[in-house]
């Protein structure tokens, strides 16, 4: 049967039925995007996947070359081309670009080489609007469910599901804009900002991170907006959901438990979700179990070595009973 898709929420998609090519944190990788991308416009051709799932962090590479333009460039091309059959989840790596916060992980800072590649690119008015559209979470008829980073303990609360289901960037971001028109004295916070990050000077801040121009620059008090949202309450909801660290954070029974009522939450008006696969940690060779219902699947960057990634094919009208049933599909591109 062909891709039946319904955005259910916003944040929240429901996929009814189709062939599904799982992709997962690829992380600024040109060659390996490439292979991903030409096995899934291949496999398409003859009928053996109807659809392309990237389950986010597809930028920021940890050295160069860093191709994360590019291939977000090149996503919005296969959008235009293949319809609502190529989905882009929102990953932790994306977030920085839309809640203008710095993002440092290991030596390496993130932000501001994205940032800039907008810039000279002249494509920012395109890449952002489509960070804006990313869902969050995949369910699918098959009992497989799909986000970026793995079990988070909100999803078990059916409020804080649902905030998540129509979270709203752009509400959030005019709030924190209606906070600061309220402000007398703006430049006072810009000075706390920097000095809150031990640095002299916010101007400079804004400048290297977010490629800001100067003063006139409408996107100026963009890190103050960003660090009002982020310090919003509704938004440790995001962080668990897309910051998890999942067994390494929850022991790992208490993390099976974890995952199983999110799975629950998740099945609410739909077919019973039996499995969640995810990327954003590291596993040696292409995929792990974590516990009996998670399968963290690592499709380059995460994958130890990068050559052992695998990519998961699997169909999405046909239920199955648990991760054993998805193991035929685990493939190559390497
Ligand atoms: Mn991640």
């Amino acid at each position: 049967m062909a891709w039946t898709l319904t955005r259910t929420y916003p944040r929240l998609w429901s996929l009814e039925a189709g062939m599904v090519m799982v992709v997962t944190d690829l992380h600024g990788d040109w060659d390996a995007y490439q292979r991903y991308r030409d096995t899934f416009v291949t496999l398409q051709a003859h009928g053996e996947a109807d659809g392309l799932i990237l389950t986010g962090d597809l930028i920021h590479r940890s050295s160069p070359p860093d191709h994360s333009l590019e291939m977000v460039m090149d996503v919005l091309s296969l959008q235009a081309q293949y319809g609502d059959t190529v989905i882009y989840l929102c990953g932790n790596h994306e977030l920085p670009h839309i809640y203008h916060f710095v993002l440092i992980s290991g030596h390496r800072e993130f932000t501001s080489l994205f940032e800039a590649a907008m810039n000279q690119s002249g494509q920012r008015s395109a890449i952002v609007p489509l960070f804006y559209r990313l869902p969050f979470l995949i369910r699918t008829r098959a009992g497989v469910s799909l986000t970026h980073a793995g079990g988070a303990r909100v999803m078990a609360n059916e409020r804080y599901a649902h905030t998540l289901y129509h979270w709203d960037h752009q509400h959030y971001l005019d709030w924190a804009s209606a906070q600061l028109a309220r402000e007398v004295d703006l430049d006072a916070l810009r000075h706390a900002y920097a000095r809150a990050y031990q640095m002299d000077s916010y101007d400079e801040m804004v400048r290297s991170y977010l490629a800001v121009s100067g003063p006139d620059d409408p996107r100026y008090d963009d890190l103050l907006r960003g660090d009002l949202v982020t310090d919003h309450p509704d938004f440790n909801l995001v962080w668990d959901l897309l910051f998890t660290r999942c067994e390494q954070t929850h022991e790992l029974a208490l993390y099976d438990g974890m995952v199983e009522l999110m799975l629950h939450q998740l099945s609410a008006g739909f077919a019973p979700q039996q499995v969640l696969v995810a990327g954003h940690m590291n596993t040696p060779g292409g995929h792990r179990v974590v516990g009996s219902r998670h399968l963290r699947l690592s499709s380059a960057k995460n994958a130890q070595p990068r050559e052992a990634g695998q990519y998961l094919l699997f169909d999405a009208a046909h239920p199955v009973r648990g991760i054993d049933d998805l193991r035929r599909g685990l493939r190559s591109v390497f």
